[in-house]
């Protein structure tokens, strides 16, 4: 496919790592390019290690030739597809893709892909563990945005095996082929408008998970999200709806404590949210009612999704339960990067709670967030690049007891201090971490390992 053809990778993280793997495998002459600013050439060849040998590696500016020489480029997720580089290749011909579509054409099974603006990481890990159980651990590939990149597990995959990947709206924009049996859209939200720029363009890079469907796919949608909604009466792919808040005449939906599933006039009882599932909040009860629906549409039996449901526990930095020190319950959910996914995670508080937000500015805007406080705030402490800019929202909204930190760590001091018996500690920033920390795993870590250490 891409044998003795000039492939250029931008990037040098685990996507350009993964695609250089496979580009290989295809016998593609490779160029590995990475813009970071101060980056060497030795330092990628040492990043490639064994897979360096006939890999040429670039940094700094990219030379013309090589510009006007490149056949295919694969994108990082992190690589805008609208930098002036990446445009001008675009017009001198050369193929722009990403790392899923390169993924996928090594593919050999069945894909499930889930998107959306929160829940992408629980659900996809939930549906991975269904399809393990259904069909094996060898015969299931749980890759994307999770953090285990397409192209380092596809050349593995089998006619009878099923990749769940766990799709970005970054990773989105540079697919052609990419066609999953069953999608999923979980919600949208506004997120990474500095790198989409236009709500409109963020919701089709989301809606671009169906686009190679038909109707002997499946694409599941909340009917509760009015992005997802009106997607459903365009998508290409024969929609499966859940619903938290109503009763759907087709589809999973919340009644009462009850997760059911309702099909051609028949109603089935299938989980009750308190007693079946370890998982808090109704963010969780979409995420589950979401990878009921896909492991179904993938050919898993409800006995199967059942069981590893009632046994399945957070995913780490989700609204995960850390320890109890002091009476004070401390809780990590340092994925909430975004003010969607921090709303989820201060609704799925019982107690009074001191709340540590900021970080990276994604520009987004904070007043849903501040306005779901509800009384459950006791304080807010800001850390990072954002804290002023939420302050003056929270305070516009009439909450007011703010602290700042200088230092993640003052942050954490502070909130030890600022706790009483009975209250919560939740990291849920709102934020990204870039700036403090490389991603928000580390971020996560660091408060588990400050809690652990009280
Ligand atoms: N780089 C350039 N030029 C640029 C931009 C970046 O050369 O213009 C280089 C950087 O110097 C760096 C490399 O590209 O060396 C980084 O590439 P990357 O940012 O694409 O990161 P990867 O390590 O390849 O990780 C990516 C995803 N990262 C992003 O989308 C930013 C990971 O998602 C994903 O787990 C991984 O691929 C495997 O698929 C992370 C993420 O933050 C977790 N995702 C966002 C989110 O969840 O909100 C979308």
């Amino acid at each position: 496919m891409f044998e003795g053809q000039k492939c250029l990778v931008i990037g040098s993280g685990i996507s350009g790592m993964g695609a250089v793997s496979l580009l290989k495998h295809f016998g593609a002459q490779i160029i590995l390019y990475d813009s970071k600013e101060n980056m060497t050439k030795e330092e990628l060849i040492k990043k490639l290690g064994e897979l360096s040998p006939g890999v040429t590696c670039v940094t700094g500016e990219l030379p013309r030739e090589i510009e006007e020489s490149v056949q295919h480029v694969v994108l990082s997720p992190g690589v805008p597809v609208d930098l002036p580089l990446v445009e001008r290749l675009r017009n001198r011909g050369a193929e722009i893709l990403g790392e899923i579509e390169l993924g996928f054409l090594a593919e050999k099974g069945r894909v499930a892909a889930i998107t959306g603006t929160n829940g992408k990481t629980t659900t996809t890990t939930l549906v991975g563990e269904i399809m393990k159980a259904h069909l094996g651990e060898d015969n299931v590939f749980v890759v994307g945005n999770i953090g285990n990149p397409y192209t380092m597990e596809a050349l593995k995959t089998r006619p009878s095996s099923v990749t769940v990947g766990e799709i970005s709206s970054f990773q989105l924009e540079t697919i052609h082929t990419f066609h999953p049996a069953v999608s999923a859209i979980l919600n949208i939200t506004p997120d990474h408008l500095n790198r989409h720029h236009t709500m409109e363009a963020y919701v089709a890079a989301k809606e671009a998970v169906a686009s190679n469907q038909t109707k002997s796919d499946i694409c599941v949608l909340n009917y509760e999200d009015a992005y997802t909604r009106s997607f459903g009466e365009r998508c290409p792919a024969r929609v499966v709806w859940f619903s938290s808040k109503r009763a759907l005449a087709d589809g999973y939906y919340l009644k009462g404590d009850s997760i059911v599933k309702s099909q051609g006039g028949k109603e089935t009882e299938l989980l009750d949210i308190h007693k079946d599932m370890n998982l808090v909040g109704i963010c969780n009860v979409e995420n589950v009612m979401a990878a009921i629906a896909v492991a179904e549409g993938m050919g898993a039996p409800t006995e199967v999704i059942l069981s590893v449901i009632k046994a399945f526990r957070a995913v780490e930095h989700r609204i995960e339960f850390v320890a109890s020190k002091g009476g004070v319950d401390y809780y990590n959910d340092s994925k909430a990067t975004n003010p969607d996914a921090a709303i989820q995670g201060i609704r799925a508080m019982s107690r009074h709670t001191v709340l540590i937000g900021g970080g990276y500015d994604k520009q987004s805007e904070y007043d849903q967030w501040i306005e779901s406080f509800q009384g459950r705030v006791k304080w807010l402490v800001l850390v990072g690049q954002t804290r002023e800019k939420i302050a003056d929202c929270a305070k516009r909204h009439g909450f007011d007891r703010i602290r700042f930190a200088d230092t993640f760590e003052e942050c954490l001091k502070l909130c030890t201090e600022l706790a009483e018996e009975g209250d919560a500690v939740l990291l849920s920033p709102a934020c990204a971490s870039w700036g403090m920390f490389p991603n928000y795993e580390v971020r996560g870590w660091k408060f588990k390992e400050y809690v652990n250490s009280l």
